[in-house]
């Protein structure tokens, strides 16, 4: 198996670790979306939709997009799952990953960021006003859920991680990335530190790809 990512993406974060909670031997291999490596022809070769993460399988599949990663990942190696045992709570956290993946990231994308800087004349400023206003937006609903859900010291679905960590962990990492003033988010933040006694976070996280 072989993931092409980047360190500070979230999405990649996201896939990163579901390989690692599965303990899904992988090749990893940095793609710098800074630089612009990412839009290099021998990148798009093996990925037209030039993002990271994609995702190669030993027998051939070639996936981007980090959801449908982490659903392919679920099949090939559905122990330990990442999704709830309990019917109504698979859903959830599939909802609280797809508020994520859906409603929020799509506002931190460096691309619209630059279109935005280019075509509507942002400076730093109004970028950082226009990501931060999105995300705390696209979180609020995900923090209320989660006060609902931290009672004792397990995670949103009982002791495991799932789905939903998958992507709310690194969610919070571009906040703090952006500068946004995560502070109001009290239960998300509790809940991160939750996830981050567990090795698995501390391996998956950017810091440790550098
Ligand atoms: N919906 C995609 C988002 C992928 C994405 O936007 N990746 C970003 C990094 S987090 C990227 O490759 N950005 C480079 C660019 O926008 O040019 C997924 O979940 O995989």
């Amino acid at each position: 198996m072989k993931l092409y990512h980047y360190h500070t993406s979230s999405a990649s974060y996201r896939v990163r670790l579901a390989l690692m909670l599965k303990g899904i031997n992988t090749e990893f291999e940095l793609v710098d979306i800074r630089s612009g490596k990412h839009r290099q022809p021998e990148y798009l070769a093996k990925n037209p939709q030039g993002l990271v993460p994609f995702f190669v399988s030993d027998d051939g599949v070639r996936l981007g997009q980090s959801m449908a990663i982490l659903e392919y990942l679920e099949e090939i190696a559905p122990t330990p799952s990442l999704y709830p045992a309990d019917r109504a709570d698979r859903a959830l956290a599939r909802s609280m990953a797809q508020q994520v993946a859906c409603d929020v990231g799509p506002f931190q994308k460096t691309t619209l960021q630059n279109h935005l800087r280019a075509r509507h004349h942002f400076d730093d400023q109004d970028i950082q006003e226009f990501v931060s206003h999105w995300m705390l937006r696209g979180l609020q609903p995900i923090e209320d859920f989660a006060k609902t859900r931290l009672d004792g010291d397990g995670l949103l679905f009982g002791r495991d991680p799932t789905v939903a960590e998958c992507c709310i962990i690194p969610q919070l990492y571009n906040a703090r990335l952006f500068s946004v003033d995560t502070s109001s988010l009290e239960a998300l933040t509790e809940l991160e530190r939750r996830c981050f006694k567990l090795h698995v976070f501390q391996a998956a996280a950017p810091e440790a790809w550098r």
